[in-house]
């Protein structure tokens, strides 16, 4: 049977466009989806570079200007893979015109931005128009698989949850003053870059929000060579002059859940050797789990209702067909890489607009986690008083 298609247009096409380009391309080819995505138009400023990445990525148009690629016809959805100071513009814009719209996380740069988007998508979401903030690694099987386990109880009560996000590509001092350096362009360092990212995992992990933190942020590194046309996390060259960075090198900062679990949570870009390490460890009165992305296809369990004896962490490789996504892929034990939270973020997000449902996270979450970063950016800058969200 011909399943319907539907347009997407994306902005941007560096780091997250390349991911994304690749997920809406693979999606119909391993899950079967009431519609089919056609890659209609990819909107970047320079012309040169949107044709050749439209060419690369498989795009069938390109266009320099956003507002076109929201007006064309063959564009039903929009795909935002543009740094935070361009979100709210371009969600309110695709909203408006009747799109539906995934966004890259954090979904703004400021509380106010992420407060006018919730309140566009809930009015849009009255008209059948969808929306989604891409915390992609919801859709890390392991992830996905936790948040099973503690709502199925196996867990009992949440005590303690533990989260990091540990990166190193900015150690070396002469690294350049690329856009995630930069405060008007990105909202905050590694607290929104890298922070949300923990915050909304432990919220969703847990089925729960936090209600308070208390914050200590650093810049390290306070100024840098300017970047000469840098492609982010790799770097690129840095020129001989130099520019301050305005965002936080570190946020690290305790909170507390409103069903009764404390947290801690660290993001930083100077834990030097840990590349990509998302961690989460979540402690309750019957049983434990931890999981490291370095090490994406294990999910740790602990399952404390065993005799001391037999009990302990056990590593569960997430590769077996009744995990979350991993029956599409391969036969077990293969195992699968950080493209593949993209592709099944793209597969929930289409089999939610064809059913007529909200998908989640949802730019409410998204505003939600907004709320705890400007709360962790308060405490620290106030000798990191107690702040409630
Ligand atoms: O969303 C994050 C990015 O902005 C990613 O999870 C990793 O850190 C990779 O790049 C940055």
């Amino acid at each position: 049977m011909t399943k319907q298609p539907i347009g997407v247009g994306m902005v941007g096409h560096a780091f997250m466009g390349r991911v994304h380009s690749q997920a809406w391309r693979s999606v119909g080819a391993f899950f079967d989806l009431p519609v089919t995505p056609v890659l209609s138009a990819v909107a970047g400023r320079s012309a040169d570079r949107v044709a050749a990445a439209a060419a690369t990525l498989g795009w069938a148009a390109a266009e320099t200007d956003w507002k076109e690629l929201i007006r064309r016809d063959d564009v039903q959805i929009v795909d935002i893979c543009t740094p935070g100071d361009t979100h709210a513009e371009i969600a309110l814009a695709a909203l408006a015109a009747g799109k539906h719209v995934i966004c890259e996380k954090p979904l703004a740069n400021t509380v106010a931005e992420a407060e006018a988007m919730a309140a566009a998508a809930h009015d849009a979401a009255a008209r059948g128009v969808r929306s989604m903030v891409a915390f992609n690694y919801r859709r890390v099987p392991a992830i996905a698989m936790a948040r099973r386990l503690v709502a199925d109880g196996r867990l009992g009560e949440i005590r303690h949850v533990r989260a990091q996000y540990l990166q190193d590509w900015i150690v070396d001092p002469e690294f350049p003053l690329v856009w995630r350096l930069r405060k008007e362009r990105a909202g905050s360092g590694a607290l929104g870059d890298i922070g949300a990212h923990i915050v909304d995992t432990a919220q969703f992990v847990l089925g729960d929000l936090l209600t308070g933190v208390s914050a200590i942020t650093e810049t390290f590194i306070g100024e840098r060579p300017l970047a000469e046309g840098s492609a982010g996390l790799s770097g690129g060259a840095g020129g001989a002059e130099r520019g301050p960075v305005t965002v936080d090198d570190a946020a690290l900062f305790l909170g507390r859940f409103a069903g009764g679990a404390l947290a801690s949570f660290e993001a930083t870009r100077f834990a030097s050797g840990r590349k990509n390490a998302m961690r989460i460890e979540v402690n309750g009165s019957l049983g434990s789990l931890a999981f490291d992305f370095e090490a994406m296809n294990e999910l740790s369990f602990h399952d404390h209702t065993l005799p001391a004896a037999e009990a302990g962490f056990r590593r569960i490789l997430m590769t077996e067909p009744g995990h979350p996504y991993a029956g599409a892929w391969w036969p077990p034990g293969h195992g699968l890489g950080y493209e593949h939270t993209f592709t099944h973020e793209v597969k929930d997000f289409l089999e939610a607009v064809a059913a007529g449902e909200d998908p989640r996270p949802s730019f409410g979450d998204g505003l939600r986690v907004q709320r705890v970063l400007e709360a962790v950016t308060v405490s620290a800058a106030d000798g990191s008083r107690w702040t409630a969200i």
